[in-house]
């Protein structure tokens, strides 16, 4: 049978590679990884060969491909069911979707304006109304999860989920723009940043030496 292998982009700078690998991870599901330098010249000649319009993540098996955060997430829970990527229960797991879902289409004052950039912190920086908009919405989702939990687990709905997968890049702009936040957010960056799995992508970051510009604010 042929291995997964997921194709990412820089660990500093790249967050929709960062979900499906916080996934996988977090999972214990075994990948390969296969690394693209964000918009260098070969990018594009790089990921042609996995249909993905240029773009990373792209999880491959064999001849399939899937070039979408959301779907990856969704055929490596249905390949290993037994690893409970979605809570059991048919409601919270729509919730827990929903939330999700979210994250992939929304939030764009706060993605503009605070590109994540790993190895970077940004003391006291500012947030703009907009940007604020965006984090009480997240903060409110989260609440939600948390009303919604399935066990005292420290993730969203208590036992991980994708869903804590699709948050884990507003983690670590949390942590480095210096976002102010209390109650269960401040428990839950904590807990998230220093998790073992987001641990190890921010210790791959460091020893990559590409640099964005636009990304560096
Ligand atoms: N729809 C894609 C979006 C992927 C995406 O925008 N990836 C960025 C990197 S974080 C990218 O590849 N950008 C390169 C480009 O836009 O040329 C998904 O959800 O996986």
């Amino acid at each position: 049978m042929s291995k997964l292998k997921l194709v990412i982009g820089n660990k500093n700078y790249s967050t929709w590679s960062l979900r499906p690998w916080f996934f996988l991870k977090q999972l214990g599901i075994e990948f390969e990884e296969e690394m693209v330098w964000l918009f260098e010249d070969d990018m594009e000649a790089k990921l042609e060969k996995y249909f993905s319009n240029a773009k990373v993540p792209v999880l491959a098996e064999g001849e399939l491909n899937i070039w979408d955060t959301l779907a990856i997430i969704e055929y490596a829970a249905d390949k290993y069911p037994e690893k409970n990527g979605w809570p059991s229960d048919l409601q919270t797991r729509a919730m827990a979707r929903s939330v999700a879902a979210e994250m992939h289409s929304s939030f764009m004052d706060l993605r503009n304006a605070l590109p994540m950039n790993i190895r970077k912190h940004f003391p006291n920086y500012p947030i703009t109304n907009e940007v604020q908009t965006d984090l009480n919405r997240i903060f409110a989702l989260w609440d939600y999860c948390r009303e919604n939990k399935v066990s005292d687990g420290p993730w969203l709905f208590g036992d991980f989920s994708g869903t804590d997968a699709m948050y884990a890049p507003v983690v670590m702009r949390i942590i480095n723009y210096d976002v102010k936040v209390s109650g269960f957010a401040a428990d839950y960056v904590d807990y998230v940043h220093n998790s073992a799995t987001m641990q190890e992508w921010i210790e791959g970051s460091k020893s990559e030496t590409q640099i964005i510009e636009e990304d560096e604010v």
